[in-house]
């Protein structure tokens, strides 16, 4: 399949940004399906499934996470799992049509100690035929090399939010630190995976702040997750939206974020992540039409409840979408 693409700009600013989501609705969703369709095959979904390989008791203070030791939320701290664990529930992934499998760890960033049970999943992940992500938190140099040597295909690293309002999200880690890891990971070889969390609260100038900073990285993230905050009792911010529920991002204004995303980052895997359980079968068909052309499959996230396999491939019949095969993305870097 070839495509004609449309050219990528690292140099977007916040004014474009802006006049993008003041577009007409229709107007903007157009442009992004026209985005989508000259960059990607329009029709086709690409699965993804998570696992939570060491859950709860993080050092870190994000304000949405149910896993932060900061949180209220009785969630059971667990160690890091056993390898061959990993490996029987990426096999059970593959079964049900996955194509990468996402292990995600509650750490502000893993120990030297770690990362030979880590490497292993990798390696044993990636023998199975399926692509493999990590998120882990942060990398240090070495620790990104290793990753790259054991075949890691995906690093997940958020920037999250508009580098003005992250300091109100989160304040044991700076903004700056996360770009310096995705630095390591991308100097390491390792393909990006980097979005964030809408309806927190921000504003509309901070979603226009969260996909520029995305925008004008040096090289745009291979996958954009864009999450809707699942509300999760005893987080700082769940409990702020079960105090001022109007604070929860409206569908018109998350499909206008999923459209921007397509608009300005043309190549890259747009992923309709947390939050879909909740989100009615028509939104998530809006999402698809302004170019989200990824989701999280399987019936929980790390801790949180997903829309489920049975749930998924009914959508999927009803709006005449078909799964990615893995190739599809290589088919897409030959067209380049
Ligand atoms: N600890 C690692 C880190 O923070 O990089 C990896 C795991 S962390 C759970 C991965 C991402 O999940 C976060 O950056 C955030 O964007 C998303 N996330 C976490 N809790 C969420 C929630 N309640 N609703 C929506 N997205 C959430
Ligand atoms: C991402 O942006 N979303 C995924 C993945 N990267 C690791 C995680 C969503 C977590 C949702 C809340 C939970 O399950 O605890
Ligand atoms: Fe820890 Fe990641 Fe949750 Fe932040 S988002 S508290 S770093 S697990």
């Amino acid at each position: 399949m070839t495509f004609e693409s449309s050219p990528v700009r690292t140099d977007w600013t916040r004014d474009e940004i802006a006049a993008l989501f003041d577009l007409p609705f229709t107007e903007l969703v157009f442009r992004a399906a026209e985005v989508h369709r000259a960059n990607h095959p329009a029709n086709q979904v690409q699965r993804s499934t998570l696992l939570s390989i060491k859950t709860g008791g993080c050092p870190e203070d994000c304000g949405y996470c149910s896993q932060s030791a900061h949180a209220d939320t009785g969630l059971k701290a667990t160690k890091l799992m056993d390898p061959r664990a990993v490996l029987q529930a990426a096999a059970q992934a593959k079964d049900h049509g996955s194509t990468r499998f996402c292990m995600g760890a509650a750490w502000r960033n893993p120990k030297d100690r770690d990362m030979p049970a880590i490497v292993e999943m990798v390696k044993g992940v990636r023998a199975m035929g399926m692509e493999t992500c990590m998120t882990l938190g942060m990398l240090t140099d070495a620790q990104a090399k290793t990753l790259a040597d054991a075949g890691l295909d995906y690093y997940n690293h958020n920037i999250d939010t508009s580098p003005e309002r992250y300091g109100e999200v989160i304040t044991t880690r700076s903004f700056e630190e996360r770009l310096e890891t995705l630095e390591h990971v991308r100097e390491a070889g390792i393909n990006v995976c980097c979005g964030g969390i809408v309806g927190m609260g921000e504003t509309r100038g901070d979603r226009v702040g969260f996909i520029h900073a995305l925008a004008t990285l040096p090289v745009h993230p291979g996958s954009v997750p864009v999450n809707a905050l699942v509300p999760v009792k005893g987080t700082v911010l769940g409990d702020m939206l079960a105090d001022t529920p109007l604070a929860m991002i409206d569908d018109i204004e998350f499909v206008r974020t999923v459209a921007v995303a397509r608009i300005t980052m043309p190549r890259s895997m747009v992923r309709l992540s947390a939050g879909r359980e909740s989100m009615s079968d028509a939104t998530q068909a809006l999402c698809f039409l302004a170019g989200a052309n990824s989701i999280f499959t399987g019936d929980k996230l790390l801790t949180a409840g997903n829309a489920g396999d049975d749930k998924d491939a009914a959508l999927f019949a009803r709006l005449g979408i078909t799964p990615m095969a893995a190739e599809c993305k290589v088919e897409l870097e030959a067209a380049e």
